[in-house]
């Protein structure tokens, strides 16, 4: 007999232990936490039934997102509730509330309930660091201040994934103790996969870095084999696989919707805070996708998400545009135009350093007014137009302007 196997086996980790066992860690926390997680336990359970009875995916949506808001609200445990079916947030009565704000998704993925593929809740959480009134304010704040974030992947077997930021943990619900057990303790992403998982579809409006990443993933220039192309068009299943496989998970920008498809509180930023736990990384094809600051509850990003160095490799393409000009010589420009009339890129994090880097290198960078470094921004995303790269070629845009100018 394995013993050891045995005891393994025998000591069942449930996830309500473990939050418990991690809220131990604390002394003065008074277990709030447990109770709230064991409400969005509750919704998961609940949600994993219906998916298995086979109920159809407009009864779901909406049964879903009923059970999720009723179980939060009476947890005691909340103040805002932001789900996607909902157009507005949910401020809880103020004898029900409580510290935590839940952003969510009850059931991600719903095209896909009524062919049997693997759909998923996202769920995010953030605290309020205030006793007043909440606000919208309360969760619309970066990804980087969560202090949880998981899913519950409603496929062959039903799990949940959870990061308290402590590492991120696999909990496989056990249909006849009716429990999620701890299956896939401290899950790490490979530093590098061999699948690329997009909506190829949509590759004719992609940006150029997109399309040359994905091209690079089909044809390696370095001898590697290419990489597997696996999309299920289910943010969870998708991500799932990416977190254990390794690899990249994209819904890119494109020319139609400029900033992708998906959600940045209950879809980017979870996912972002699951692979950042893992190892891995999550870019908006700009900046870290967690330190994104949301302006409305169902604003969308563009996203690059899973192992390092797979996300690394688009992060080189998208800042080579600027690189290549730095190396080649040449001119890199964002004008204004009619409808942006300050151009698309902002000044403090964009424009500076590329008009630094520039000028160390002998180049120069040009508003279409003045020197780009000379800029004193009024607020902090604000935008330019820009016009940098090689002294000489710079040169000639600033005498057409100032011909313009003297007309
Ligand atoms: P769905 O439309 O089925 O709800 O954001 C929702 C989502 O699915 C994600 O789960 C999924 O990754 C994505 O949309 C799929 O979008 P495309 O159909 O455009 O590929």
């Amino acid at each position: 007999m394995d013993h050891e196997a045995d005891a393994y086996r025998t000591d069942l980790m449930t996830i309500t232990r473990f939050v418990l066992n991690e809220q131990s860690k604390y002394p003065e926390s008074r277990g709030d936490f447990t109770i709230l997680l064991s409400n969005i336990v509750l919704g998961c359970k609940f949600v994993c039934s219906a998916v298995n009875k086979g109920e159809e995916q407009k009864k779901l949506d909406v049964l879903s997102n009923d059970v999720f808001v009723k179980a939060l609200v009476s947890s005691g445990r909340t103040s805002v509730l932001v789900s996607e079916e909902d157009e507005e947030a949910t401020f809880v009565e103020s004898s029900k509330r409580g510290k935590y704000c839940v952003v969510f998704d009850p059931l991600d993925g719903s095209s896909n309930i009524d062919c049997g593929v693997s759909i998923g809740t996202i769920f995010g959480i953030y605290t309020m660091e205030h006793s007043d009134e909440p606000t919208i304010e309360d969760v619309l704040k970066p990804g980087n201040e969560m202090v949880a974030a998981g899913y519950c992947m409603y496929g062959s077997s039903c799990m949940l994934v959870l990061s308290t930021g402590t590492g991120v943990h696999g909990f496989t619900l056990d249909p006849s103790l009716g429990e999620f057990i701890l299956t896939h303790p401290d899950i790490k992403i490979p530093n590098k996969g061999n699948i690329y998982s997009v909506n190829e579809g949509n590759a004719q409006n992609w940006d150029g870095p997109t399309t040359k990443y994905v091209e690079r993933c089909k044809y390696p220039k370095d001898g590697s084999p290419a990489k597997s192309l696996r999309y299920v068009g289910s943010m969870v299943a998708d991500v799932h696989r990416t977190l254990l496989y390794g690899g990249i998970f994209l819904y890119p920008a494109d020319k139609k919707s400029p900033n992708g498809k998906l959600r940045v509180l209950y879809e980017v930023f979870p996912m972002a805070f699951l692979m950042e736990q893992a190892g891995g990384q999550a870019f908006t094809g700009k900046k870290r996708a967690l330190d994104l600051v949301p302006k409305k509850i169902h604003e969308r990003s563009p996203i690059f998400l899973g192992s390092y160095d797979d996300v690394e490799e688009i992060k080189a393409l998208m800042v080579a545009d600027v690189h290549r000009t730095l190396l080649y010589g040449g001119i890199f420009l964002y004008p204004a135009d009619k409808k942006s009339p300050n151009g698309k890129l902002r000044v403090l994090y964009e424009v500076f350093p590329m008009a630094f880097l520039m000028e160390q290198a002998g180049g120069q960078a040009f508003t279409g007014k003045k020197r780009a470094l000379d800029l004193v921004p009024k607020k902090i995303h604000e935008r330019s137009p820009i016009f940098l790269g090689s002294y000489d070629d710079v040169e000639e845009i600033k005498a057409l302007y100032a011909a313009e100018e003297n007309n």
